[in-house]
């Protein structure tokens, strides 16, 4: 897979690309990524890449030019998509687009943004990876790269462990959408603090019980918004997280009202 990345601070984003399993899948040839940087098409003696913005007020504005010309040179691949909080919402359903095609490119901004004529008849679309401000487009495109290219054959250590995760499930992040169970490792006791006993009992049809009940429990309680998208939990799920839970906290469990819910209860 082929991924073009326009920056003004191509350092940032190698240095990070070249490290860990993305780092190795660019050594084996899996992911082709390539830095440009549009200062490198600056024409002015000052190699400017910004200016002031028409109708005034504070910060700069990257200047279309650099951008075009530096694009123009290289033909990447397409789509282009700019990084902007204003974009479309990043998630894994738009990683799986992303993963199924020959590559993508990916336009960092830097100061107050580009020139709207950038995003208008340059790139093809925005993409947003959440509502914060960042200082530029860099970090959010490491998070796309990184989000799309683990799911990219072969680039994984373990092929099976991209899809498990949180949101994986086949990778297309709309199926069955859940977080995952917790995970532990030994030592089996930590400062008094157990490994749950399901987990050492080496029933696998048990511990796959409690793993998908877990992961029920979790979601329902931490990201209801996940399960209503999903048409909420069947009875017998319901059940199952009940279930886990009473273990867990005590055969109270679910709390029936709103004051049983404090840390004091
Ligand atoms: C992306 N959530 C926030 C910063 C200018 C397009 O111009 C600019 C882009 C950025 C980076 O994008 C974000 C962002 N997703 O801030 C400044």
């Amino acid at each position: 897979m082929r991924i073009d990345v326009f920056s003004i601070f191509p350092g940032l984003v190698d240095g990070f690309a070249s490290d860990g399993l993305l780092g190795r899948a660019r050594e084996r040839g899996l992911v082709d990524l390539r830095l440009h940087d549009p200062r490198e098409h600056a024409t002015d003696v000052h190699r400017s890449v910004d200016d002031a913005p028409f109708g005034g007020g504070a910060g700069m504005v990257m200047r279309p030019e650099p951008i075009f010309a530096c694009v123009e040179a290289v033909s990447p691949p397409r789509p282009l998509l700019l990084l902007s909080a204003a974009g479309r919402r990043f998630d894994q359903a738009t990683a799986a687009e992303l993963a199924a095609g020959e590559g993508f490119s990916l336009l960092c901004g830097r100061y107050e943004g580009v020139d709207q004529r950038v995003a208008e008849h340059l790139c093809d679309g925005e993409l947003s990876i959440g509502d914060y401000v960042l200082n530029g487009g860099e970090a959010a495109a490491l998070v796309v790269i990184e989000a799309v290219t683990r799911l990219v054959p072969g680039v994984m250590g373990n092929a099976e462990s991209g899809a498990q995760e949180s949101f994986g499930h086949g990778g297309d992040g709309d199926g069955d959408v859940l977080l995952e169970h917790p995970q532990y490792t030994r030592p089996a006791s930590f400062r008094g603090w157990e490994v749950p006993e399901v987990l050492r009992s080496g029933d696998h049809a048990r511990i796959a019980r409690w793993r998908r009940a877990m992961a029920l429990a979790r979601t329902r309680e931490r990201r209801p918004d996940l399960l209503a998208a999903r048409g909420g939990l069947t009875a017998d799920e319901q059940a199952e997280a009940d279930a886990v839970l009473a273990d867990l906290h005590g055969s109270s469990y679910p709390p029936t009202s709103p004051s049983e819910q404090s840390r004091e209860s």
